[in-house]
């Protein structure tokens, strides 16, 4: 395999997902800490409450991440620590801890890569403003991530302004399966046209009143799984292709062109909404590298029969996109039930560079759940050290296909909170404690993570 010199070699978390002390040195709640309070939202009612205790564990952690041999290190901020109520008084103790943070990574060598927003809405926005419903929380947004360029900008030199839109926009608003929990055909539509619009207004004032002093790089992650014609039909290649604009395109185009992709503006119709003149000009070039979260593959097929309803992870909703979904059974399987297809990777690399003119690409997630037992102090982990084999061989190989593949983030640093999912297993058996191997309802079971933290 080769990688460039200048090649960024990271792992990456997020702050619900391993922060815990939710309600400590004036953190107001968000969006997360309430949906995990509704019972059934959660596997096993699980919370971020306490998480990884990361708040706690700075030093600990990074001497982790050095040990590790991390040269970067992707974490959010979460909102409502730094903003209790989403806007208005900032607190303190919270610009702090990530101050800390970031000085504690950069006394070790290791560059801190910092998301704004994955997903954990102050909990005073929803309540207030509908969320991501609401027009004018673009301003919103800006305001916070103004106070971040202002008191983290001098040390931190990448930004990433949103993590998934997609993930946020169905899942959030779609599928109603992750926080705020809504469930709708059109809403989806309008929070990821506000969530680009917010990602355009961050940026543009990151841009006139800080890049020129701090000269660092800002920019957006957008997951996708790679879509695989499941015959070569003009009507299957036409449905993998749509699928991949449905999923990706979808907030990428309108970052490159300035609009929508076609096949969603002729299928969505007034559901989707219309960028204004000058947002489209703000919109376009608004990223200094294309951020890419890739985890799996299905194959796609021109759905004659729309399964109607939607599927955990699909992909979308997919009665909007005439596009049927399956997996080869021959692959294999991660914990999650996601295909382990290195292949697409690269395709999907392939693809992406392609449309956008062969972009700077930073994959800032990309790794695998498996049921990790620990035996004698260590876990033997063939199967991830495989995955990882695989996918990286297949970046490498985009690389040399001309790829501009210029970093990579597995994730996760350690296992933590995966969402909906809790900390345990969401299929088959759960919880196993470490210590005596005792399946137990205490401890929790491995995700993506390199470290562990037991939970009990
Ligand atoms: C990403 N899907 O989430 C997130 O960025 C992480 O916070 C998360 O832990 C990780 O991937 C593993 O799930 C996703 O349904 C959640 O397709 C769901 C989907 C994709 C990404």
């Amino acid at each position: 395999m080769k990688f460039p010199k200048d090649f960024v070699w990271g792992s990456a978390t997020s702050s619900y997902q391993i922060e815990g002390a939710w309600n400590v040195d004036g953190r107001g709640p968000s969006i997360w800490d309430a949906f995990c309070q509704i019972p059934g939202k959660v596997f096993n009612n699980e919370t971020g409450n306490v998480a990884c205790d990361h708040y706690h564990k700075i030093k600990e952690d990074v001497v982790l991440m050095k040990a590790m041999g991390l040269k970067a290190y992707r974490f959010s901020i979460s909102w409502s620590r730094i903003l209790p109520q989403g806007r208005g008084e900032v607190n303190e103790k919270g610009i702090k801890f990530y101050s800390d943070l970031i000085d504690e990574l950069l006394a070790n060598n290791i560059e801190p890569w910092v998301t704004l927003y994955h997903w954990d809405l102050p909990l005073a926005l929803q309540l207030e403003m509908d969320g991501w419903l609401n027009k004018d929380i673009s301003d919103v947004f800006a305001e916070y991530a103004q106070i971040c360029f202002e008191h983290f900008g001098d040390r931190v030199k990448h930004w990433i302004t949103f993590n998934e839109a997609w993930v946020v926009s169905i899942l959030g608003y779609g599928q109603g399966v992750f926080a705020p929990g809504r469930i709708s055909n059109a809403e989806p539509y309008l929070a990821g046209h506000h969530i680009l619009i917010a990602h355009a207004k961050a940026v543009k004032l990151y841009r006139e009143k800080y890049q020129f002093l701090q000269k660092g790089k800002i920019g957006i992650t957008n997951n996708c799984d790679w879509r695989e014609p499941l015959t070569n039909s003009k009507e299957d290649k036409e449905a993998a292709e749509r699928a991949l604009e449905f999923f990706l395109a979808w907030f990428t185009d309108p970052i490159y062109f300035g609009h929508y992709p076609k096949s969603m503006v002729e299928r969505l119709g007034e559901r989707l909404p219309e960028f204004t003149r000058e947002e489209k000009e703000m919109l376009m070039g608004s990223t200094d590298f294309f951020g890419l979260n890739h985890y799996t593959t299905m194959l796609a097929s021109e759905a004659k029969e729309v399964e109607q309803g939607s599927v955990y992870g699909n992909g979308g909703l997919s009665e909007d996109q005439d596009v049927n979904l399956s997996m080869d059974p021959d692959w294999e399987l991660t914990e999650m039930k996601w295909a382990v297809v290195p292949w697409g990777c690269r395709k999907l690399l392939e693809w992406i560079s392609e449309r956008y003119n062969y972009p700077e690409i930073i994959i800032t997630e990309n790794g695998c759940a498996y049921d990790d037992r620990l035996i004698n102090g260590e876990v033997n982990d063939i199967k991830r050290v495989e995955f990882f084999e695989g996918y990286l061989k297949e970046c490498s190989r985009a690389i040399e296909k001309g790829v501009n593949l210029k970093g990579y983030f597995m994730w996760s640093f350690m296992d933590n909170f995966e969402w909906a999912s809790g900390y345990s297993k969401r299929f088959g058996v759960h919880y196993v404690d470490f210590n005596t191997l005792e399946r137990t309802p205490k401890t929790s079971a491995i995700w993506f993570g390199n470290f562990i933290r037991t939970n009990s």
